[in-house]
């Protein structure tokens, strides 16, 4: 990153982590990037480009953390993850990036989910970080959340019927209450935080701007992933110790940019549709 004068680091107030759990989200944090820093962050993301082969997109960048020391840098950013241990506690990994990118004028939309029913994990103790490379706000598709659904529970996905939509299994309308929805808004450089129960997706971008979100998952040590299916999940202690032990240590990378070859697989991806279920029998 450009070697400007780093901005403070900041910690969550009492208040900010009382609004995250009763609302499953977090905005209004200043920068992490500045507007220089930005522009880096984009020419990389431009270089990433040129590792997908034919007919692939931005969705397959995923996971590239563990390929690329540019994606592995912003992963491990001091002040996210000072904002990551007041919420998750100070014993926690990384475990997942990918990007949602929206091209002006795409219709595809991110339809309403909760990212915990994608994930073969528990318990629950997860946060991911939204990191904007590009302004998000309601004109170019920014991402909606359900405030306080986190609390709700895992309701039942289904195979999805949309045909725009980047998922597969999503939330049938009238399972849960779209009309509280709220967008969050955000400047390139800025961050949202959102709890892995919590509902949300993101509408068409019918601007003529780019829309690139690049997302940071990150999960309590306590947190165990069923290899069965994701055989490639690989942790990276962010803070603190992990007594538990109970996941795979991937390796940090040592070339700026790289693809990843392994395949990380979700619930839907390994076709276990019924992990949920079968799990809470
Ligand atoms: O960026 C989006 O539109 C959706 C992001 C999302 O679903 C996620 O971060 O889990």
């Amino acid at each position: 990153m450009a070697a400007e004068t780093a901005p403070a680091r900041h910690r969550l107030t009492e208040a900010q982590v009382q609004f995250f759990k009763e609302n499953g989200y977090l905005i209004g944090l200043p920068p992490i990037y500045t507007p220089a820093e930005v522009a880096e962050l984009n020419e990389g993301y431009q270089e990433l480009l040129k590792y997908l082969r034919p007919g692939e997109d931005e969705k397959e960048i995923r996971e590239w953390h563990e390929s690329s020391r540019f994606l592995y840098d912003i992963c491990v950013q001091p002040q996210i993850l000072d904002y990551v241990e007041d919420l998750l506690g100070s014993n926690y990994y990384l475990w997942a990036s990918n990007f949602f990118a929206k091209a002006p004028h795409n219709p595809s939309v991110v339809g309403w989910h909760q990212d915990a029913y994608y994930w073969p994990l528990s318990p629950h103790n997860s946060v991911t970080a939204w990191l904007a490379f590009t302004d998000s706000d309601e004109g170019n598709g920014a991402m909606r959340v359900i405030p306080r659904s986190q609390s709700g529970g895992l309701i039942k996905h289904k195979r999805s019927s949309q045909t725009d939509s980047v998922l597969t299994l999503e939330l049938e309308r009238g399972s849960f209450r779209e009309d509280t929805a709220v967008p969050l808004t955000l400047k390139a450089g800025e961050l949202s935080f959102h709890d892995d129960r919590m509902i949300h997706g993101s509408p068409a971008n019918h601007s003529d701007r780019w829309r690139i979100g690049f997302t940071i998952r990150y999960s309590g040590t306590n947190v165990k992933c069923d290899l069965s299916v994701n055989p490639h999940f690989k942790t990276y202690l962010m803070r603190g110790v992990d007594v538990y032990k109970h996941n795979p240590v991937g390796t940090i990378p040592t070339d700026r940019f790289g693809r990843l070859e392994r395949k990380h697989l979700s619930i839907e991806e390994a076709q276990k549709d019924e992990w949920h279920e079968e799990k809470s029998k």
